[in-house]
């Protein structure tokens, strides 16, 4: 089952058809402790619509937080320890991938989401600018993993390899964030063997793609929401991405005009251009 945010109202869409949840908030579905039931309930007593239309599709975010964990693929640990070299930082991201505590940073408000078909955005400071294709936690308000979407960490590599602290200038700016289409709910935890998967088209063509498993996620999902939840409240529920394990060679950097596709299996695809 899939839950859609749009310009339109709330829908829900199962087996292919889909139907509108009357007088739904999304604050209060995102907090929600079992929206996989409530959102079956729903649809037991809606009517199908056909007023659902792609094109009206706003991110899934209100009054949400978005964080997110890093280096929890080894592949993100190897990039990060080369980018950081010279500023003598690769030490702590070889010691945070291996450790108990994970990586947690705090990445945008909705404000500075965009959905799908919006433009992400480049950093104007930035001279090294890659997009991070990650598997996002939907939290309730308790922590407790109630869906899942498709997120986009943008970043700029250049400000976060000459100096780990300047990591919250790299990944938190406008345009830093895309999430969408649409929130996955199922009963049953996501399969390790789910792939992601990214494409940068430029000019017509690809420029970059890679691909990845949840296999390689080195950290339980829950336990990461776990984490975050320590001493912290989220009365709107969360959103919590989980790291990227596709990084494209270090000679690539974005452009203004590039597509940028990222697919999760059982999710769909989020496409965003580059502003
Ligand atoms: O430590 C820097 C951030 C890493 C990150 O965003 C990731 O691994 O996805
Ligand atoms: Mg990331």
């Amino acid at each position: 089952m899939k839950l859609y945010r749009t310009r339109n109202g709330i829908f829900l869409s199962s087996d292919g058809s889909f139907c509108r949840l009357e007088n739904a908030s999304w604050d209060a579905l995102i907090a929600h402790e079992d929206l996989y039931a409530h959102c079956l309930a729903s649809t037991k007593n809606a009517q199908p619509s056909n007023e659902f239309s792609e094109a009206d599709i706003l991110p899934p975010i209100e009054n949400q937080e978005v964080w997110a964990a890093g280096v929890t693929y080894y592949r993100s640990r190897s990039a990060r320890m080369e980018e950081s070299k010279d500023a003598g930082g690769g030490d702590f991201y070889d010691r945070v991938y291996s450790a108990e505590r994970p990586e947690l940073f705090f990445k945008a408000t909705g404000r500075r989401v965009v959905g799908p078909g919006g433009k992400v955005r480049i950093r104007s400071d930035a001279k090294w600018s890659v997009p991070e294709p990650e598997l996002t936690l939907v939290l309730s308000s308790s922590g407790r993993i109630v869906g899942y979407t498709i997120g986009n960490d943008m970043s700029s590599r250049d400000i976060e390899g000459e100096n780990p602290l300047y990591l919250p200038q790299a990944k938190v700016y406008e345009g830093s964030c895309a999430l969408g289409p649409c929130i996955l709910l199922r009963p049953d935890p996501l399969p390790k063997e789910t792939q992601i998967s990214l494409r940068i088209v430029r000019g017509g063509e690809a420029a970059f793609s890679g691909k990845t498993a949840l296999t390689e996620l080195k950290r339980d999902p829950q336990l990461l929401a776990d984490y975050l939840y320590r001493d912290n409240s989220f009365p709107y529920g969360s959103f919590l991405m989980t790291g990227t394990g596709i990084v494209p060679p270090d000679s690539f950097t974005l452009e203004s005009g590039d597509q940028i596709e990222i697919s999760i299996e059982h999710i769909g695809t989020l496409s965003n251009t580059v502003a």
